[in-house]
């Protein structure tokens, strides 16, 4: 249950994360969405914030998560993963939130296909971090409590 006094981060994952740990190892890892999950909820515990970790394939669906997101949570990390370069819907919604946002990407996506240099969803971001594999995720939570207060 979340406690009124820990900020909540809330954590997006875009479409086919999901599939982490199945999908293209060699070049997201070994390492579940579960295992994400339990970093995120560890990672959380020890900065003072709470973690409301979500999944969707559906753009609608991210898009009012993070509308409802604006005066209650004390951060957005999102992976937009496939909709990072296609989706000015998403950029659009994450520009009504009022705190802190950090994009990550698992794989570092500077040396990948040019048609994922592209993102949208930075022309919102607070930060970014790409090609930390997993670990992405912990240095964004530990940033986002600290701008958020905890
Ligand atoms: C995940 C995806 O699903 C891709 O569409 C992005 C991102 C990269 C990641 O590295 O986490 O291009």
């Amino acid at each position: 249950m979340t406690k009124p006094d820990r900020p909540t981060i809330l954590v997006i994952n875009g479409p086919n994360l999901d599939m982490l740990g199945t999908r293209q190892p060699e070049v997201y890892g070994h390492d579940t969405l579960a295992d994400v999950e339990a970093l995120c909820r560890t990672t959380g515990d020890a900065a003072g914030v709470d973690i409301d970790f979500r999944q969707s394939d559906s753009e609608a669906e991210i898009m009012g998560w993070i509308k409802q997101a604006r005066g209650s949570a004390g951060g957005i990390l999102i992976n937009p993963a496939g909709f990072t370069s296609t989706s000015i819907a998403i950029l659009d919604s994450l520009l009504i939130y009022d705190g802190p946002i950090i994009e990550v990407h698992i794989s570092p996506l500077f040396r990948r296909d040019e048609f994922r240099h592209l993102s949208y969803v930075s022309k919102a971001a607070t930060a970014k971090i790409e090609g930390f594999g997993i670990d992405g995720y912990a240095c964004a939570i530990t940033r986002l409590a600290k701008l958020a207060g905890a």
